[in-house]
């Protein structure tokens, strides 16, 4: 039974290409309907091997851009940045105050002795010469006062010396000058030296008169006593203190017995020299 339907089968299989040889014209030539029908053993052959894997085709084209996705979680923190460079320098600040004072440094250390090389006598001379031109400049100063401003009378010249010193310090001034404390013995010196004070416009100067030795014993500063001259102010000498034994001569030409240790300025009176 199988074989009489394999049979029927391969004949209709025959069958149908000898109609698609004819359709095709290969009657004709090349193959002839006889090879074909001459023999009836043309059967399908086994299935053959599973051909070889074809080769990889091209690569296909790019797709296109998918929507874009939804937003993503938030990223953790990065690591902290190189530091930055230095900035610019900034404007000058104001000017500060003034700061306190400082405590006092300590005392420097005590100087070398001294060499005892020949340059001592130099220094010694150096020495001198300091003195010497103090005393100069001195002498300077005091003549250019002088020939300022200075009072004469037939025997003497006044001058009055405008720096404030003590009693004794005055009497010391005038001395060295070959002078002294001038000593108005009567009414015209007495008038000279009162205007002199007043052109200067001074209140008060030293005179060369006090009570030093014995209290209420006026002598000028040659030891020679009050006699038959006197000018005080009304009221004066008064010495309740005790401590008044020097003279000050007001600019109204009245004297007032003072303290000898005050400062104020004085007068000197230089003898005129004898032909
Ligand atoms: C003072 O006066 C007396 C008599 O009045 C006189 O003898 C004497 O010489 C006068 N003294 C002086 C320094 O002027
Ligand atoms: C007289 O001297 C006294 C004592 O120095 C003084 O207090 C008084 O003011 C003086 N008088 C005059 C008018 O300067
Ligand atoms: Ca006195
Ligand atoms: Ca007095």
């Amino acid at each position: 039974m199988k074989e009489q339907q394999l049979w029927k089968h391969e004949t209709s299989l025959l069958l149908f290409l000898v109609l698609l040889g004819q359709v095709l014209g290969l009657n004709d030539d090349s193959q002839p309907a006889t090879e074909v029908c001459s023999t009836h053993t043309i059967l399908p052959g086994p299935k053959g091997d599973q051909g070889e894997k074809g080769d990889s085709g091209e690569m296909g084209k790019q797709g296109k851009a998918g929507p874009m996705g939804t937003k993503g979680d938030k990223g953790t923190v990065g690591h902290m940045g190189d530091q930055g460079m230095m900035g610019k320098i900034g404007p000058i600040g104001r000017k500060g105050e003034k700061g306190f004072k400082g405590l006092p440094g300590g005392s420097g250390g005590k100087g070398k002795a001294g060499s005892v090389c020949d340059c001592g006598k130099y220094r010694k001379v150096v020495g001198q010469l300091d003195i010497n031109v103090a005393r100069l400049k001195s002498s300077i100063k005091f003549v250019k006062n002088v020939l300022a401003g200075i009072r004469e009378t037939e025997e003497k010249y006044y001058y009055i010396v405008q720096e404030e010193k003590s009693y004794k310090e005055a009497l010391t001034h005038c001395r060295i000058r070959d002078g002294i404390l001038a000593m108005p013995k009567d009414e015209a010196a007495n008038a000279v030296i009162s205007d002199y004070i007043t052109q200067s416009g001074l209140f008060r100067v030293f005179i060369g008169l006090n009570d030093m030795e014995t209290e209420g014993q006026f002598m000028y500063a040659d030891r020679t006593p009050l006699q038959n001259y006197s000018n005080w102010k009304e009221g004066e000498p008064q010495d309740e203190s005790g401590e008044e034994d020097c003279v000050e001569m007001l600019s109204t030409g009245k004297w007032n017995d003072t303290e000898c240790h005050l400062t104020m300025y004085f007068i000197c009176e230089f003898p005129k020299k004898r032909k």
